[in-house]
């Protein structure tokens, strides 16, 4: 059984749904774990494999990431969450026109044999002008995936098709 260690039950309620379309069951671990202070997303997760002492494990280090804020708030995804906020990231780009942006999960698998796996998923999207919607979690209000008019916390069937965490899930 393939345990996802989270302290996020939102990211893991999304992969248990989008794994058991392809057969895969797996389990709920409600840790945190360590995060290096790093520029990417990869080298979070790779250290953090490298740290637990545990096979059959995934986990995941997702962020937001703002063209017009040069790729902000990225890796500090979950302290700027915890702080500013939502309002906070549309207050940045207030009279801002560029308002792309894309979300990216890394997620990292280490396998029954112990080997360790890194799988990538981005979707590219702009950011709302207010927040909209009240499913999903996180920046789900303010992200309107490309060729949609929809924040993901508007429709959460639209978010499970299209997102960067289905993507990463499914390679
Ligand atoms: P773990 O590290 O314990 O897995 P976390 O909530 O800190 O839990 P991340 O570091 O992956 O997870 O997420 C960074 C931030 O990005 C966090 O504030 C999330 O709420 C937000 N986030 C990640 N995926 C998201 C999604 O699909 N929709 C909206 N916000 C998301």
């Amino acid at each position: 059984m393939i345990h996802f260690m989270t302290s996020n039950k939102h990211k893991y309620q999304e992969a248990e749904k989008i794994l058991k379309n392809h057969k895969i069951e797996i389990k709920w671990l409600p840790e945190g774990y360590e995060e290096i202070q790093s520029d990417t997303l990869e080298e979070v997760v790779t250290a953090a494999l490298k740290s637990i002492d545990k096979d059959q494990i995934i986990i995941e280090d997702a962020g937001l990431f703002i063209k017009a804020l040069s790729g902000f708030p990225g890796v500090y995804s979950r302290f700027i969450e915890d702080t500013i906020g939502n309002e906070g990231i549309l207050n940045l780009l207030k009279e801002q026109d560029n308002r792309k942006a894309e979300f990216i999960s890394v997620i990292g698998f280490k396998n029954e044999k112990g080997e360790e796996l890194l799988f990538k998923g981005i979707v590219k999207g702009e950011i709302a002008t207010k927040t909209r919607g009240k499913e999903g979690f996180g920046y789900d209000p303010i992200f309107i995936p490309e060729g949609e008019d929809k924040t993901f916390a508007e429709d959460i069937g639209m978010k499970n098709r299209l997102s960067h965490r289905k993507k990463a899930l499914e390679e």
